[in-house]
């Protein structure tokens, strides 16, 4: 088993903090998505879509889809629970992780996607739709500093997936200038929280 990744690219580090939350190492082999090694089809054999990152099985099986990685791991490893603890819990986790995916992550990826010279020749852009998905990150940041202010995680009073998903992007967010705004304390605070978990520096 291994984990197909890049060090510095904010999905891998999803799974990382997860992994790492749970106490297991697995190896992992670093995909050079700089010079488009994603995008051949030697990788492209084990995710069409070339992203990062991707966990191949000893059976030969590879999953791709950060979330989909992190619940096998779950399923094998429950303790401590990231995804929820019963019926209603599971259900606000996967809300609140969907939440932070399409109303935190997605803008904030986005704003670099669509317009990094990165991304350029790889996906279609357009500069305009990078700086709406820049306002929409500040939109949701604004909405999440709100909801903070009467619990300490995002699902509750448990850490779970939906602050690694949230997290991670918000960390990314710096190299499109998407920070934590100095009003924003209950983010700040949330913010400063996580960050201190081991975790966050695997
Ligand atoms: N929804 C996917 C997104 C994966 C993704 O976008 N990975 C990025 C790195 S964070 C990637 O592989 N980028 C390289 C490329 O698109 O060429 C997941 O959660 O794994």
């Amino acid at each position: 088993m291994k984990i197909h990744e890049s060090h510095n690219a904010p999905n891998p580090r999803r799974v990382r903090f997860f992994l790492a939350e749970k106490g297991l190492e697995v190896p992992y082999e670093e995909v050079d998505i700089v010079n488009r090694v994603n995008r051949a089809d030697e990788f492209r054999q084990k995710n069409p879509l070339s992203t990062v990152p991707v966990l191949e099985l000893d059976d030969g099986t590879f999953i791709s889809e950060s979330v989909a990685i992190c619940r096998y791991f779950e399923e094998l490893h429950p303790q401590p629970p990231l995804f929820g603890t019963d019926a209603k819990d599971r259900a606000l986790v996967e809300m609140w992780n969907r939440r932070m995916e399409f109303n935190i992550l997605q803008p904030i990826a986005d704003a670099f996607r669509q317009r990094h010279d990165f991304f350029k020749g790889r996906i279609r852009q357009l500069h305009e739709y990078a700086e709406v998905q820049r306002l929409n990150a500040e939109d949701g940041l604004d909405w999440l500093d709100r909801e903070l202010g009467n619990r300490q995680f995002i699902a509750g009073e448990r850490f779970s997936i939906a602050d690694i998903t949230a997290v991670v992007a918000i960390d990314f967010g710096r190299v499109s200038k998407i920070t934590i705004k100095p009003d924003q304390q209950n983010l700040a605070r949330w913010h400063a929280e996580v960050s201190a978990r081991p975790s966050a520096k695997a």
